[in-house]
């Protein structure tokens, strides 16, 4: 006991021995992080790498993975989705309000009486709506006006230096955007998991103002009384907004969703919309599967153009690419409205193929499943489809070729052609095809090692 109070102080007093054990620590902290890196570096080595590439439904891809072979991690992320979910939901109520005021604004006339002013000596003008919205849904408009700054607000915090007016909920790669999303409810996290099952009371008006749930839940009622209501209808139909064609819509939930002890489910977890920006890589380890516990990397990427040149860096070191293509032949691309999207996809799709540095990477290819809107023709977007049948079936069959075409033509060496008919929204249907992927991956890998 003595000795060692003895030695205590005998150190505390020489300031030369203090520095030598900070010192010897801070090496140690050293050895421990190199220790750390060649860990990881060599588990990343022995992993099996894939890149996920092409325009619409890379991120989707990447959570249906999670949800299909990681789910207790995808479920641990809930309370950061819980606030995406929420500003994707407001931000259909925005565009709502838009819509609402534009109609307001451009059905609204002057309309003279004739008789004069008092006290000026004009004519008196009176405003008249011309529109068949009322009193009533111009007060439903404003009560839901607090939910307009919260958006903006979050978007902020997620992206600080973002200057632009951003099209959509986005966060930058590595930013650490889950954590703190996780911490900006209260109750946000595991163990606001179980408590988001009790309700809260909201508390808006007293300053829960920047709280998308107690924000949500006060305005529930009149989100759904608006979105139900036949007049609005007619009018976004009219002005031809499909509020339903945009990512993340969740306006048909909101009476789920706008609550207090909101927790979403796993298919709103898939469906909600978030940009990716930059790079994300993704450990994984397999639950379960032909190799549990085996190491999986996953890189999403941002699929706009300027991201391109950031996927470069992982061409080497992948083993297999899944690259979405919409059959979208009929919409242009967000960031150029005169290029053609599945022409962009054609595209890309043949530079991945002929790139040298991907010459042994495995290519799978996911067409998404086309919905033929009644009355577009093939042909009139893409000519050379000539007079052949205007069906899903042969409009697949037609791209499906195309791309198969590409893939012999230019790859460098013969490679087997994979492909599927997905659609990743839906999580059911996609972890089938996953589990097949994922084997083939595997057994490609395992070739290539000499394993098998
Ligand atoms: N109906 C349908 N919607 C889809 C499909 N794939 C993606 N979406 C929706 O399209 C939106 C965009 O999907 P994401 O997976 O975020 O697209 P991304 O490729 O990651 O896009 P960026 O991050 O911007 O490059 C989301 O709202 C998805 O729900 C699909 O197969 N069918
Ligand atoms: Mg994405």
């Amino acid at each position: 006991m003595a000795s060692s109070s003895l030695f205590a102080s005998a150190d505390a007093d020489d300031p030369l021995a203090k520095q030598q054990k900070d010192a010897q620590a801070v090496s140690h902290r050293i050895d421990e992080d190199i220790q750390e890196s060649r860990k990881a570096f060599e588990r990343r080595k022995k992993a099996i790498k894939i890149l996920l590439l092409g325009r619409v439904g890379k991120s989707t891809t990447l959570k249906n993975f999670q949800l299909a072979f990681s789910p207790q991690h995808f479920r641990s992320e809930r309370a950061a989705w819980r606030t995406i979910i929420q500003l994707n939901l407001i931000r259909s109520i925005k565009r709502l309000l838009e819509v609402l005021q534009q109609e307001l604004d451009e059905s609204t006339q002057p309309l003279r009486t004739g008789a004069p002013d008092k006290g000026k000596g004009k004519a008196a003008t009176v405003r008249f709506s011309t529109s068949p919205l009322t009193d009533q849904h111009r007060r439903m408009r404003m009560r839901l006006s607090p939910l307009l700054p919260i958006e903006e607000q979050l978007t902020r915090r997620l992206l600080p230096d973002a200057n632009d007016r951003l099209q959509d909920v986005c966060v930058r790669a590595g930013s650490g955007w889950k954590g703190l999303l996780a911490g900006i409810q209260q109750d946000g996290g595991a163990d606001g998991q179980a408590r988001a099952k009790e309700p809260r009371r909201p508390s808006t008006a007293e300053g829960r103002r920047d709280d998308p749930t107690a924000v949500l839940a006060a305005c529930r009622d009149d989100i759904i009384a608006l979105w139900e209501d036949p007049v609005v209808r007619a009018v976004l139909k009219r002005r031809g907004v499909r509020l339903q064609d945009m990512p993340g819509f969740f306006l048909n939930d909101a009476a789920r969703i706008a609550t207090m002890g909101y927790d979403p489910t796993d298919e709103d977890i898939v469906r909600a919309r978030l940009r990716t920006l930059g790079v994300e890589e993704h450990r994984f380890t397999m639950e379960s599967g032909a190799l549990p516990g085996s190491e999986w990397y996953i890189y999403d990427v941002g699929g706009s153009r300027n991201n391109r040149p950031m996927w470069i860096p992982y061409f080497d070191d992948i083993q297999a690419i899944i690259f979405l293509a919409p059959l979208a032949f009929n919409l242009m691309l967000e960031e150029d409205t005169k290029v053609n999207r599945l022409e962009d996809s054609i595209m890309l799709w043949k530079e991945i193929c002929q790139n040298p540095l991907l010459a042994k990477t495995t290519l799978i290819l996911f067409l998404n499943k086309a919905t033929l809107a009644a009355g577009i023709r093939v042909n009139k977007y893409v000519p050379s489809y000539g007079d052949q049948p205007n069906d899903v079936q042969h409009v697949t069959k037609y791209f499906r070729d195309k791309f198969r075409g590409y893939h012999k033509r230019l790859s460098p060496q013969a490679r087997s052609f994979y492909w599927h008919e997905t659609s990743v929204v839906d999580t059911r249907s996609t972890a089938a095809i996953l589990v097949g992927v994922r084997e083939g991956i595997l057994r490609a890998h395992l070739q290539s090692v000499n394993v098998i």
